[in-house]
């Protein structure tokens, strides 16, 4: 067996790597060497993924499969119907009949699997590629923390920003003279605006296939199909992409962190799962809004906010994955323990905004980032849910979730399990954010002005039971110093008051069949 780089090689492309060219294919020979993809019982069970999870990954890799195929190459293609149990099995099988004598395979996006990949018993050698799907890798991300006391989000983006060109002057100046336009983002709905309908988008007749498939093999997974409209091939993600820099980026900026009844996701740009699975090149996203504002279509802010996203957020939360992996999976500093409640899978609750986010999240895989954030996340925070119970919920229910994104946005960011690692503060916040943010305090049967007693916002007793709970630490917190001292100035018997019916709502709310008042 050769392992010279004119060997021929088995390529194995995952589900989620999706592009031509890049990592593992850059360089391939048509002809010389060959492709494997396998829709396999491990990757498909870990979680119990969302239905339209399962349908867009396959979909979007027999799509793949015969991209590739017209540019010459020879795809071994392993469908679910085959009943592989494992990507390991499948190389064996394969390698089994074909040309390779070496397998080459970009380094997969969770560690669960890069893990078990350099454990595999082969007959060749095993190549892994760096991913070059991102725009920082894994080396600079770690060069550029090290050595530094805290890892700040705003302090990684500038200096993207520099490195990728993107809104800056000719000068070595930000556009606009400032980095961040994030004051300007955070406006409340109130219905100000009429809510473009999201396009049509007919499924092709792989793509039928494919739902008819899950259909049949996923029966109890979360998910309603008769509502799948995603694209599961590149030039789909590229229409999504233009639909929403026509359609939806110039409001984008002012209700990225907006709540609202008539729509799952008003103005956001539902291009996560695109750019995860290798559909859209993040790059490319961010030059294709640049553009659009300096064409004229978005204001500076509204750009921004978005590069930021992309550019910023995204890449920092891969960074600080592969920086902390395995251990921060274990993460639980603030020893949260309480079993998920089983009304996370129906989204039978009372509570008008959580029942909102937890049924959307359920039927579509999808949830904008405040409703992940404030709405779900937050009650989970406050409410001390178990941290890997609702981190495995978070990877199953979203279209878009794979570890190395999910992880450090629930456990850090949503659950601060990290302490203070991801954020320098708990996003935990009472009913009256969620009633400036948007409009479904209106029609919830719980009244947000109301702290105890029957028919009183739960949230805002929560607020404060985890205010008190963890009150020697917020202490030597500069961001969370200030609740814990409006909380001690409140008279005793009322932060008794508040406290013992908090603990009613706790237990309540925490008990598998909540009962509803
Ligand atoms: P938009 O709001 O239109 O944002 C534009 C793009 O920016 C997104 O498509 C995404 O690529 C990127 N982005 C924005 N925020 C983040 C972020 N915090 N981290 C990484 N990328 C970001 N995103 C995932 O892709 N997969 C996940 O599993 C995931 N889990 C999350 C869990 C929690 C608790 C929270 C708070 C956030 C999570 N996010 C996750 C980030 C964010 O909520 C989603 O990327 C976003 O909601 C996807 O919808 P969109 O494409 O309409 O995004
Ligand atoms: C998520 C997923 C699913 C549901 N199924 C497959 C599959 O059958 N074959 C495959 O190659 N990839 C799948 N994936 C994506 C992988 O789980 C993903 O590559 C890893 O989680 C690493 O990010």
């Amino acid at each position: 067996m050769s392992d010279a780089p004119g060997a021929p090689a088995l390529i194995l492309v995952l589900g989620d790597q999706l592009t031509p060219n890049r990592a593992a294919l850059a360089g391939a020979r048509p002809g010389v060497d060959s492709v494997l993809m396998a829709e396999v019982r491990e990757e498909a069970h870990y979680v119990q993924h969302n239905k339209h999870k399962i349908a867009l990954i396959f979909a979007a890799m027999r799509h793949f499969r015969d991209e590739l195929r017209a540019q010459g190459f020879e795809v071994h293609y392993i469908a679910y119907e085959q009943n592989v149990a494992s990507l390991e099995a499948a190389v064996l099988a394969t390698l089994c009949h074909c040309e390779g004598e070496r397998l080459r395979v970009c380094e997969p996006g969770e560690y669960r699997l890069l893990d078990a990949l350099r454990a595999w018993q082969l007959p060749v050698p095993l190549e892994i590629v760096p991913d070059d799907h991102f725009l920082c890798s894994r080396e600079a991300f770690g060069d550029w923390a090290q050595g530094r006391k805290q890892l700040r989000m705003e302090h990684f983006y500038r200096r993207m920003r520099e490195q990728h060109g993107l809104l800056m002057e000719k000068n070595g100046k930000p556009a606009g003279g400032r980095w961040n336009f994030d004051t300007e983002n955070r406006r409340g709905w109130r219905a100000q605006q009429p809510v473009p309908a999201r396009a049509e988008n007919p499924p092709d007749a792989l793509t039928r296939e494919v739902l008819t498939l899950v259909e049949r093999e996923f029966p109890d997974n979360p998910g309603d199909l008769r509502e799948f409209r995603l694209a599961t091939d590149r030039a789909g993600a590229e229409r999504a992409l233009d639909w929403f820099l026509e359609h939806a980026m110039a409001h984008f900026g002012s209700y990225q962190d907006a709540l609202a009844e008539e729509s799952p996701w008003l103005f956001h740009s539902l291009i996560s799962m695109y750019i995860n699975v290798g559909l859209l090149d993040p790059l490319d996203v961010c030059r294709e809004v640049e553009r659009a504002w300096r064409n004229g279509h978005c204001e500076l802010a509204a750009a921004e906010g978005f590069i930021r996203q992309i550019l910023g957020w995204r890449e920092y939360i891969r960074g600080v994955y592969w920086l902390h992996m395995p251990h921060y999976a274990e993460r639980n500093s603030l020893q949260a323990h309480k079993p998920l409640p089983d009304w996370f899978w129906s989204a039978d609750t009372d509570l008008r905004c959580l029942a909102r986010a937890l049924d959307q999240s359920l039927r579509l895989g999808y949830a904008h980032h405040i409703q992940r954030l404030m709405v779900i996340g937050n009650f989970c925070l406050l409410t001390g849910l178990d941290v890997r119970e609702v981190c495995e919920w978070y990877l199953a229910v979203y279209v878009d979730a794979f570890e190395w994104v999910e992880l450090p946005n629930t456990l850090g960011m949503a659950l601060h399990a990290d302490d203070g690692l991801m954020a320098s503060k708990p996003y935990a916040a009472s009913g009256k954010y969620i009633q400036r943010q948007g409009d479904h305090c209106k029609q919830c049967r719980y009244d947000v002005r109301r702290v105890t007693g029957e028919g009183a916002c739960p949230y805002n007793s929560l607020y404060w039971r985890f205010v008190e709970k963890h009150r020697e630490r917020w202490q030597h917190n500069p961001r969370m110093a200030l609740a814990a001292r409006n909380w001690q100035r409140k008279p005793a018997t009322e932060r008794a008051a508040i406290l013992r019916w908090a603990d009613v709502e706790h237990t309540r709310l925490t008990t598998s069949a909540h009962s509803h008042n």
